[in-house]
């Protein structure tokens, strides 16, 4: 257990010792340029900010999920490899965090103020997410071009990018800022909503990655892959949603906003489903309000509706239904159950 514990340390640390190189990979392309100055120095920091400084499951996955894939047979360059698609799907991640926090009206994340909220940043940061999103492409050509895999996994990477663009566009628009109406929300309307701004991109896309790296070709063993991983990423954004209320901003580094921002979350959903219509009254009253005491009362109401408990209940279910579909891969596609076991691992019961 301690082995295993000082390994993934080790791991962990190796993986991040790989960004400074490619963030000056990136740097030595506007030099190529000869970008002005301030453009240079600005976009060192648009790299170091965005970047680096999360949990890195995303990224280390990719990395994790070769190591089950190739067992004893991984190699150095593999390993290599591997870290940069991590890294590539980090950048991919910052590009829509950037841009999330625009759009939600976010204070922090991570733990320091969104970049945008930054002194002389302001809207500059819808640029500088779409750089952070060109970078991808950059390192794919850079370090891929070569393979057979190539083209496959730049195609993967503009799938899953319009996979979550088209999320999030249903995430916002069924959140208006001027008009609540909740009767627009449910439980399959949030389904679909996580499912495309978060799974896709966050569960299916690193596993896919070390598929396509490990040389696996077949349709039924990615089709495996993404029946688990998309339940998964879906039992993941519900944390996040539960996170966003009851999370320790000092912990979680951000600032919940999905009352005030009129989310269709999936703690709204529950309280809608048991509420009694004088409960619907304060909802409908104020959810998605720009203001605290409104954003009070429906935080004071999800205790009353026993909210939490609820949750944790579909916590423990969702832990036994993945359980039971991991339990059903077939191995011989090109898939291992430890891929979705170590992932699972990774967000169980996750406090942050
Ligand atoms: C996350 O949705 C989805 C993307 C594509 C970033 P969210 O707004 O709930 O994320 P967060 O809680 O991190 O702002
Ligand atoms: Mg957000
Ligand atoms: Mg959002
Ligand atoms: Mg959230």
């Amino acid at each position: 257990m301690v082995a295993i514990k000082l390994q993934k340390e080790e791991n962990r640390k190796a993986f991040l010792d790989v960004y400074p190189r490619l963030a000056d990979e990136i740097l030595e392309e506007l030099k190529k340029y000869n970008m002005p100055e301030d453009a240079y120095e600005w976009t060192k920091e648009n790299l170091f900010y965005n970047v680096p400084g999360g949990k890195l499951n995303r990224g280390l996955s990719v990395v994790d999920t070769l190591r089950i894939l190739k067992g004893d047979a991984i190699t150095e360059d593999d390993v290599f490899k591997a870290t940069v698609l991590g890294w590539l799907v980090e950048f991919l991640q910052a590009f829509f965090l950037v841009s999330d926090d625009i759009m939600d009206a976010s204070i922090t994340r991570r733990g320091q103020p969104c970049w945008y909220k930054k002194d002389g940043v302001g809207m500059v940061a819808i640029n500088d997410a779409f750089i952070l999103e060109s970078c991808i492409y950059i390192f794919l050509k850079k370090y891929f071009k070569a393979t057979d895999y190539y083209i496959d996994l730049v195609e993967l990477f503009h799938e899953v990018t319009f996979q979550t663009e088209l999320g999030q566009l249903c995430d916002l628009i069924t959140a208006p800022e001027d008009h609540v109406d909740l009767s627009k929300f449910s439980v399959a309307k949030h389904k679909f909503i996580v499912i495309f701004k978060t799974a896709y991109y966050s569960f299916y896309l690193p596993v896919a990655l070390a598929m396509m790296m490990n040389g696996v070709k077949t349709q039924e063993a990615y089709d495996q892959a993404r029946n688990i991983l998309i339940p998964l990423g879906e039992y993941f954004q519900v944390q996040d949603d539960y996170l966003d209320c009851y999370g320790d901003p000092a912990f979680i580094g951000k600032i919940g906003t999905d009352i005030q921002d009129n989310k269709c979350s999936w703690l709204v959903n529950q309280a809608l489903a048991i509420a009694t219509p004088e409960q619907r009254q304060v909802l409908d009253d104020n959810y998605g309000k720009k203001d605290a005491e409104a954003e009070a009362k429906i935080k004071a109401l999800y205790i009353d509706l026993g909210i939490e408990g609820i949750y944790k209940a579909y916590e423990e279910k969702s832990f036994q239904d993945l359980t039971a579909l991991i339990a059903q891969v077939d191995e011989s596609t090109g898939v291992k159950k430890a891929v979705f076991t170590e992932f699972m691992d990774k967000i169980y019961k996750r406090t942050k």
